[in-house]
């Protein structure tokens, strides 16, 4: 069965949802506050924490941070910055966990050919973006849950040194990043008219990207966040990059798996259970599929996506298609500059000669 976002907990008496309106009031007027900047399309960003967010997804992301309960200890929470292959991290992480133990991928509604890698895990500040808290409670276990929130805004109960919860991270080369945001961007609609003002070229977008004024930006800040996090404790953060998955599918297939909980046996691995949950998720299969080219979401935030989006080119370096050599030069400058001596590193694709090589690949 697919779960709703939107079920909320019946049980609440009226004096609660009172007291939930009143919150969900304070939090507009806190985000009314917050130092706002337009670009995106005239899209008006806040800075929150360090952190830009476009505004609507703000009341979530707050609501998430105080809200949120306790993990369980199998709940999975699938990060990603925006852009850097989210859909296809869902897509994997669903179709390992729901294999039948045997010799076939699952069919009906546990097939990521029947839904939108998008709707296999909510994505938590849209489910908290409304006035009353959700009743996660009612998503059968165990749980995967995806969002963009930086490390240092999750929920303090997922951030504890004894929270039960898992999570596996997603980073992508920062230019990529940029131009997938850019075309997702141009794509987006939206109940405000201020929006009309057309799309947004690639070098006005670079130049705010590279202020950190991008969703969820600074971009490496946020990469640095989880890496760090995932060097201190490995057992609890997995940390993988969409070149690597790309480059070599089947073993970090095999590694979402042993971190999931849900290793190969001997006999599905003799029986090629890997190679075919690769090939089931790869962008050329799932962006086939009709579920995954009708419709549109996002209608809660105010703004719509076609569900065709979330599937443009899925390359590695498709970049040079689009930045001039100049912005390009800019944000590696930004990122080695960034990343120097944290151990993280992107090298471009085919090596550049400037590029930081220091870094181990994790
Ligand atoms: P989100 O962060 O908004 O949820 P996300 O899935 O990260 O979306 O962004 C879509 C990107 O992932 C697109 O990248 P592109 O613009 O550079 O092409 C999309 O094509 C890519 N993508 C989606 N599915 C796959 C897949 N199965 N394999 C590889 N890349 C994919």
């Amino acid at each position: 069965m697919l779960f709703n976002p939107r079920c909320f907990d019946g049980s609440k008496t009226e004096g609660e949802r009172d007291g939930e309106l009143g919150a969900h009031q304070q939090r507009q007027e806190e985000i009314s506050k917050l130092p706002v900047e337009m670009g995106w399309r005239n899209f008006p960003f806040r800075l929150y924490h360090g952190f830009w967010f476009h505004e609507p997804h703000l009341n979530g992301v707050i609501s998430l941070r105080r809200n949120f309960c306790r993990p369980a200890p199998s709940d999975l929470f699938l990060v990603t910055f925006p852009k850097s292959g989210t859909t296809w991290l869902k897509a994997l992480a669903f179709a390992i966990a729901n294999r039948s133990s045997g010799h076939h991928i699952n069919s009906g509604h546990r097939s990521i050919l029947s839904r939108h890698p998008q709707d296999c895990s909510p994505y938590l500040e849209g489910f908290y973006a409304g006035p009353h808290v959700p009743n996660l409670d009612a998503m059968p276990s165990p749980r995967q849950l995806g969002t963009h929130m930086p490390y240092s805004l999750l929920p303090e109960s997922l951030r504890d040194e004894g929270s039960p919860g898992r999570i596996i991270y997603l980073c992508r080369e920062p230019k990529d990043t940029l131009v997938s945001t850019v075309h997702f961007i141009n794509t987006m609609g939206s109940e405000q008219s201020s929006i009309a003002a057309g799309p947004i070229s690639m070098d006005q977008a670079a130049e705010l990207f590279c202020k950190g004024l991008s969703p969820y930006g600074p971009v490496w800040e946020h990469q640095l966040e989880y890496w760090r996090e995932s060097q201190r404790r490995p057992d609890k953060l997995l940390f993988l990059k969409y070149e690597d998955l790309m480059a070599e599918p089947a073993a970090n297939v095999r590694k979402l798996a042993n971190f999931i909980g849900r290793p190969f046996s001997p006999e599905e691995e003799s029986c090629g259970m890997v190679a075919e949950i690769v090939e089931l998720c790869c962008f050329e299969k799932l962006s086939g599929l009709e579920v995954n080219k009708a419709g549109v979401r996002g209608k809660e935030i105010g703004v719509t996506v076609n569900n065709s989006s979330f599937f443009r080119k899925g390359k590695v370096g498709d970049w040079r298609e689009h930045l001039s050599p100049e912005m390009a030069e800019k944000v590696d400058v930004i990122t080695r500059d960034k990343l120097r001596g944290t151990g993280l590193s992107h090298s471009p694709e085919p090596p550049a000669p400037h590029a930081d090589q220091g870094g181990e690949m994790p």
